[in-house]
């Protein structure tokens, strides 16, 4: 008797930018997500340093984040043994379909992406052409690896959207050559907002009082929440019209504790905004402190740092490898001769 097949698992890919220490905003948005979806589906994801390149980086400061970034993302919980965990310079087919994609990509799409337009604002003295074709790149990434779904944080959902549109032009035209993927945005804790201005999101390229990073230690955390923008209302309630910074607090500490912002809100109802500011502080420091001690031990073992790299980069190549031939074939460029 013929043994039956297992069904094959969806693919999910998503990437994360070395261009910082990752925030409370990436880990609750996107890498907590990535560790608890291993299960479940075939994970593949990326340390995107290509991408960080549209802002400028200092090399050594970039070459010593894309390496924390993979301890990070370990000490996270993701495991080596069941997933692709690689850097996006090391498989080059990145670069490749990214031409390909970028000639069935129209310039008015790119134009209307909010990333673009906030960025270009923020580093007026560089305003690259890589910045403005950021969102090809990513399609890109994830259309390499035939990704059914991407986790990500709800900032990336317009880059997911515009890598949908293209995936089904090119299959309009070359039927069968890619998956069309599906952004996963968990409902809870999609935007983490600054702890100094709440109206913009938590990022790890903006000043250091404006986010916690995976890495700050409890004193630092504390500091942070303690000094983090409120009102003067004084009472705990979500409600982000009108209480952005509070509200922010409670999405922070709904998403570490595992539960709604409204059970939050009333398990501190009456209290003032110390309590609430402390006990954000204390879950958030209960989380980071494991994560933590993880990191600094994968930190001290270099060796084992880079044989993960280098697995990843294989597996990687592999799968991306097969869907470069299919588009070259489709597009009509000649095989090289053997
Ligand atoms: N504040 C946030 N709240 C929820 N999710 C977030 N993500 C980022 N910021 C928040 C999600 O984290 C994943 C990795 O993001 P990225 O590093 O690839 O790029 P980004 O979105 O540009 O993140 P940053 O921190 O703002 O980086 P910089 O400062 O370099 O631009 C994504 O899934 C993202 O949605």
């Amino acid at each position: 008797m013929q043994e039956p097949t297992a069904p094959q698992k969806q693919i999910i890919f998503s990437g994360i930018q070395p261009s910082g220490t990752p925030t409370l905003g990436n880990y609750i948005g996107a890498m907590r997500h990535w560790q608890r979806m291993q299960q479940d589906y075939r994970c593949i994801y990326c340390v995107v340093d290509l991408h960080t390149l549209t802002v400028r980086q200092s090399p050594a400061a970039l070459r010593k984040q894309s390496l924390e970034m993979l301890a990070l993302l370990l000490a996270v919980g993701l495991d080596p043994a069941q997933t692709v965990l690689f850097l996006q310079s090391h498989v080059s087919g990145h670069a490749e379909l990214n031409w390909v994609l970028s000639c069935y990509t129209y310039m008015g799409e790119l134009s209307r992406m909010t990333q673009f337009k906030e960025k270009s604002a923020r580093h007026a003295d560089n305003i690259n052409a890589g910045l403005f074709a950021y969102p090809v790149l990513m399609a890109a990434d994830i259309l390499l690896y035939q990704a059914h779904l991407v986790p990500v944080g709800a900032d990336q959902k317009q880059h997911v959207e515009i890598c949908r549109d293209v995936a089904l032009r090119f299959n309009g035209l070359y039927p069968g050559a890619f998956t069309v993927p599906e952004p996963y945005i968990a409902p809870n804790g999609a935007r983490v907002y600054s702890l100094q201005d709440p109206a913009h999101k938590m990022s790890k390229s903006d000043a250091e009082d404006t986010y916690i990073s995976l890495l700050d230690r409890p004193d630092v955390v504390r500091r942070k929440i303690k000094r983090a923008v409120t009102d003067s209302d004084g009472e705990i309630r979500y409600d982000p019209q009108t209480k952005p910074g509070v509200s922010n607090l409670l999405t922070i500490l709904a998403a570490l504790q595992g539960n709604s912002v409204a059970d939050c809100a009333a398990a501190l109802a009456g209290m003032g905004y110390g309590a609430l500011k402390d006990a954000v502080a204390q879950t958030v420091v209960d989380t980071l402190s494991p994560m933590q001690a993880r990191f600094d031990a994968l930190m001290a073992d270099k060796p084992y740092l880079e044989q993960v790299l280098a697995q990843g980069a294989d597996q990687a190549d592999r799968i991306a490898r097969r869907t470069l031939e299919k588009v070259y074939k489709k597009v009509g460029l000649c095989p090289r001769p053997r």
